[in-house]
C-alpha cells in the first residue's frame, strides 16, 4: 500500500496579511493543496491521511464544498480526514452535517472512530477535535483491534494543551504508522513510524525551513517514509555584514544579491550586522523592496576609531568624553554608553 500524509494546510488563512502580498499567499495555500492531491493521484496513491488544522479556522459549508470538489474528483484515491484544534468540529459546525463524497472519510468529535479500507487492507483510526484545547493524553492510550488490517493513527496534537503524547506509549500502542498534525516544521517523533510532516506550506515566519508532504509504503507491517518538498516558498532569516566602505545604495544592492542568491520566491527577515560608516543610515524601507522582505533590523553598528578620534579631539568635549571611559576594561554597557554618547556627539558636530 501507498498512501501520502499531510498535514496543516491552514486554509483560509492568509499569511504575511499587512505585506501586499498576502493575496496572493493566502490562494497560494489552497493551489498548494490542489496540486498536492494531484500528486497523489500521479504518484498512484491508494490512501491520502490529513492529520488536522487542514483549515485555519473551522470551516463554512462553502469551504467544505470546495474541498470536497477537490478530493472528489479523484474516486480512486481514499482520503482520511479528521479536524484539529484550529479547524475544531464545534457542535453545530458545518463539519457534522456535511455529506462528503463516498472517498472521503471523515472521523467526527464523537469518540475514537475506526474506518476500515477493506480494499487496501488497512484501518484507519482517530477523532476530531470538538474544542480548540484539549490537554487529555487521549492518545497514549489507544489500541488497534489485532486482525490482518494494517494500523493506522490520525493524530493532532502534541503539546501541552493539544492532547499531549508520550512516544513510549505511541511505540507500543500497536499501531503500525502514527500520522501526526500540528507541529508545523518536519519532525520525527519514531523513525518510519510517527512522523510530523510539518505545515504543508509555511504559514509563519517562524515555519523556517522546507515544507512538503510525506510519501510512505508499506512491507508488510514496516513503513518506509519519505518526505517530499512542496511549498513555493520559504521563510528565511538572513544576516547581511556592514563593511565601513557600505553607502545607503550598497547595502541595499547587497541585500538584493543575496536575496536572488538564496531564492527570489522566499520571504526574508533581514538582520544587517558588521561595523558602518557613523555617517551613513541604511535605509529600511529602500532594502524592504529588494524582495518579499518582511523586515530589516539594523544591528550594524558606527566604526568609531577610538584613538584618532580622541587625538584629533584632544580638549574637545568628544575627546574628553572617550577619556572618560579609559583605564579599565569597559562592561558590556559602558561600551554602549560610549557608542550612543559618541554618535550623538558625533551627530551634533556636523
Ligand atoms: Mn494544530
Amino acid at each position: 500500500m501507498r498512501f501520502m500524509h499531510i498535514a496543516d494546510v491552514h486554509l483560509g488563512c492568509t499569511p504575511d496579511g499587512r505585506c501586499e502580498w498576502a493575496g496572493e499567499r493566502k490562494r497560494e495555500l489552497w493551489e498548494t493543496f490542489r496540486d498536492t492531491v494531484s500528486d497523489a493521484a500521479k504518484m498512484k496513491m491508494d490512501l491520502v491521511l490529513i492529520a488536522g488544522d487542514l483549515f485555519h479556522h473551522t470551516p463554512d459549508e462553502t469551504q467544505l464544498r470546495e474541498v470536497n470538489y477537490l478530493l472528489g474528483s479523484y474516486p480512486e484515491i481514499c482520503f482520511a480526514v479528521i479536524a484539529g484544534n484550529h479547524d475544531c468540529c464545534s457542535p453545530g459546525s458545518a463539519w457534522e452535517t456535511f455529506e462528503f463524497a463516498p472517498n472521503i472519510a471523515f472521523l467526527g468529535r464523537e469518540g475514537v472512530e475506526c474506518i476500515r479500507f477493506a480494499a487496501i487492507g488497512c484501518e484507519v483510526y482517530g477523532f476530531s477535535y470538538d474544542r480548540p484545547q484539549i490537554t487529555k493524553a487521549r492518545y497514549d492510550s489507544l489500541h488497534p483491534e489485532k486482525n490482518e488490517f494494517f494500523h493506522i493513527l490520525l493524530a493532532h496534537g502534541g503539546d501541552r494543551e493539544h492532547i499531549p503524547i508520550d512516544a513510549g506509549a505511541l511505540e507500543k500502542s500497536g499501531f503500525d504508522y502514527i500520522a501526526l498534525g500540528h507541529i508545523h516544521k518536519p519532525t520525527v517523533i519514531l523513525p518510519q513510524k510517527a512522523v510530523y510532516p510539518g505545515a504543508l506550506s509555511p504559514i509563519d515566519a517562524a515555519d523556517e525551513g522546507p515544507h512538503g508532504y510525506l510519501v510512505c509504503e508499506t512491507h508488510g507491517s514496516q513503513v518506509s517514509v519519505r518526505f517530499v518538498r512542496k511549498a513555493a516558498r520559504e521563510y528565511v532569516t538572513m544576516t547581511v555584514t556592514a563593511t565601513e566602505e557600505d553607502t545607503v545604495f550598497s547595502m541595499r544592492d547587497k541585500v538584493e544579491n543575496a536575496v536572488m542568491s538564496r531564492g527570489a520566491e522566499n520571504i526574508y527577515r533581514v538582520f544587517i550586522s558588521g561595523q558602518r560608516d557613523p555617517a551613513v543610515q541604511f535605509d529600511r524601507d529602500l532594502i524592504r523592496q529588494t524582495g518579499m522582505v518582511l523586515d530589516v533590523q539594523d544591528n550594524s553598528v558606527p566604526a568609531l576609531h577610538l584613538e584618532e578620534l580622541k587625538e584629533s579631539c584632544r580638549g574637545q568635549l568628544i575627546g574628553m568624553y572617550i577619556e572618560s571611559f579609559e583605564g579599565h576594561e569597559r562592561s558590556p554597557v559602558e561600551e554602549k554608553a560610549l557608542q550612543y554618547g559618541l554618535e550623538a556627539l558625533l551627530a551634533g558636530r556636523s
